[in-house]
């Protein structure tokens, strides 16, 4: 069977045989665009469809391949088109609340080893917004590692200030400088990915992502902005798609996340507010709720600027609203019937002539 027999896909190898006796091969999905799959198995990339049997069995749409997935597809047309019968287990995957007021989860990319976490250090540098997306990360079980992007428009002490400032929420993560326009640290990112392992850029609309992967590729064939010395850019990536670098790591370009939403999850939470987790096991009171007892070993933190209020404050509101979204019974119903809407428009869409 075709696939890329380094260690780091080990975990995957006896699925492959599953597939085998099943008379299926196994195949990676890079790109997803509204119902339509391209998949990839060795060096060739072919359109594939689900097929009604798939369609039929997934209960929510996490169910269905997104970006990162192994499958196990049949080829047919001598090749050029497969169909996918099925998804293997994800080991790793990043997901978000549906947007608007349908309630369920969207699978953004599955089996990602670490994620980069890109934000630039002139417009868009949030602390905030860099620990939701760790949230994010921690919940998939994925690595992070922060890239600071566009270095070249800020001075080398305001680069250690905000460094300083992701250090100071308790980020143990690496944290690499880039500039696409000088060069610097673009090695480092690429001595940070392994042959065989998958990663992934994540952070907002214009902070350099696209514009990093083609320094990464060294051809600029991935479509950006326009080059702008404001460093605010226009938003081009329309579509998350999985792409192999020459050392023969996988990289995973994405749209920057309008909207953000979190999961049911405390999980990722907890490992991502780590620190305040260690205060809080140093409360008097073990049902502590650092608001007013004594002894609140938190609340002593915050006051001897061991954690910032800000810090504080983040925790305490993602924390909530990971609560807020725990699916009750009545939601879930709910997410089941815009789940049937989107079969629905797929079977259409499917149905069409002219297509797939
Ligand atoms: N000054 C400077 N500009 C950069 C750098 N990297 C990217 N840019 C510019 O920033 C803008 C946006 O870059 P993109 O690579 O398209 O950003 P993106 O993160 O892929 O954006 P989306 O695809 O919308 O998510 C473009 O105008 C780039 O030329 C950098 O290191 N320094
Ligand atoms: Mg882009
Ligand atoms: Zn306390």
């Amino acid at each position: 069977m075709e696939h890329s027999e380094s260690a780091a896909d080990a975990w995957i190898a006896p699925h492959f045989d599953e597939l085998a006796v099943l008379d299926l091969s196994a195949a990676r999905v890079t790109a997803v665009d509204r119902g339509r799959y391209l998949v990839r198995s060795g060096s060739a990339e072919v359109p594939a469809e689900l097929t009604g049997k798939l369609l039929h069995l997934a209960e929510s749409s996490v169910d269905l391949p997104c970006v990162g997935d192994w499958v196990g597809v049949r080829y047919r047309d001598g090749g050029t088109q497969a169909s996918i019968h099925t998804v293997l287990p994800r080991r790793s995957f990043l997901r978000r609340k549906t947007a608007g007021r349908d309630i369920g989860f969207q699978m953004i990319a599955a089996n990602i080893d670490s994620a980069f976490i890109v934000m630039s250090c002139h417009f868009d540098f949030s602390i905030p917004r860099l620990e939701r997306y760790l949230v994010m990360v921690h919940d998939g079980h994925i690595e992070p590692v922060v890239l600071l992007t566009k270095t070249d428009l800020v001075s080398p002490q305001a680069l250690e200030t905000l460094i300083g400032q992701i250090r100071q929420v308790g980020v143990a993560a690496q944290i690499v400088c880039v500039s696409s326009v000088s060069g610097e640290g673009v090695e480092q990112v690429r001595s940070l990915m392994a042959a065989g392992k998958t990663y992934c850029l994540l952070g907002s609309s214009g902070v350099g992502k696209t514009t990093l992967i083609n320094r990464l590729l060294g051809d600029g064939h991935l479509e950006t902005g326009e080059v702008s010395h404001t460093g605010e850019g226009r938003h081009t990536t329309t579509r998350r798609h999985l792409i192999a670098l020459a050392h023969g790591a996988l990289l995973i370009d994405m749209p920057g996340m309008r909207e953000l939403g979190l999961l049911g999850a405390g999980e990722g939470i907890e490992d991502t507010f780590a620190d305040i987790r260690r205060w809080a096991g140093q409360c008097r009171f073990p049902d502590c709720t650092h608001d007013s007892e004594p002894g609140c070993a938190v609340r002593a933190a915050i006051q001897r600027g061991d954690i910032t209020e800000a810090h504080w404050r983040n925790y305490l509101k993602l924390r909530k609203e990971s609560e807020f979204h725990d699916l009750s019974l009545a939601e879930r119903r709910d997410k089941d019937r815009a789940f049937g809407r989107f079969m629905h428009s797929y079977r259409k869409q499917k149905g069409r002539p002219g297509r797939g």
